[in-house]
C-alpha cells in the first residue's frame, strides 16, 4: 500500500469512511396517491435490496420542513414541504452492498425527464418536484435520515 493512503488510513476520522450498506427512502405522496407502493417496492427487492425497517405514515410540517432543512434556502422549500406533507407517504431502511449510490442509480435522476429509462423516477415521477421517491445521497446522511424516522426497536 503506497504510504500516503497508509497515512490518510491512519489519521482520517474513520467513521466518515465507514460504509454502513444501508440507506433511508420514502415513496412519497405523489407516488402513493397515484397507487404506485406495490410497484416501487417490487422495484427496490427485485433489485437486491432488503428491507430493515419501513412504516406507512405521514409526515407533519414540522418533520418536513426538519427533514429538508438543507434545503430552507431555495425557492421550491415551501413547495417541497406543502408537497410532503400533502398525504402519507412510505419511509424504509434498505440495507445491500454500495446501499447509497445502487439506490439513487436505481431511482434516477431528480427530474424524471432526465432519468434513465427502467428507473423508478422514470417510471413513477410526476415532475421533478413530485419525483415519487427520495434516497439518502451519502452515508452519513442515510443514518441521520433513518434515526429521525426509525428508532433502534423499529429496525430488524
Ligand atoms: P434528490 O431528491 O434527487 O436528492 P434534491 O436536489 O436533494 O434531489 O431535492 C430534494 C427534493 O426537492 C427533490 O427530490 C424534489 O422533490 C424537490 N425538488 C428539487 N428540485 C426542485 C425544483 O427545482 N422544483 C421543485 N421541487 C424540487
Ligand atoms: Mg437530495
Amino acid at each position: 500500500m503506497p504510504s500516503d493512503v497508509y497515512q490518510f488510513h491512519i489519521f482520517a476520522p474513520k467513521i466518515r469512511y465507514m460504509a454502513t450498506n444501508r440507506t433511508f427512502t420514502m415513496i412519497k405522496p405523489d407516488a402513493v396517491e397515484n397507487g404506485h407502493i406495490g410497484n416501487i417496492l417490487n422495484m427496490i427487492t427485485e433489485a437486491g435490496f432488503s428491507i430493515k425497517a419501513m412504516k406507512y405514515t405521514r409526515l407533519t410540517e414540522a418533520q418536513a420542513k426538519a427533514f429538508y432543512e438543507v434545503h430552507a434556502e431555495r425557492p421550491f422549500y415551501g413547495e417541497l414541504v406543502e408537497y410532503m406533507t400533502s398525504g402519507p407517504i412510505v419511509a424504509a431502511i434498505l440495507e445491500k452492498e454500495n446501499a447509497v449510490a445502487d439506490f439513487r442509480a436505481l431511482i434516477g435522476a431528480t427530474d424524471p425527464a432526465e432519468a434513465a429509462e427502467g428507473t423508478v423516477r422514470k417510471a413513477y415521477a410526476e415532475s421533478k418536484g413530485r419525483n415519487a421517491v427520495h434516497g439518502s445521497d451519502s452515508d452519513d446522511n442515510a443514518a441521520i435520515e433513518g434515526k429521525f424516522h426509525f428508532s433502534a426497536e423499529e429496525v430488524h
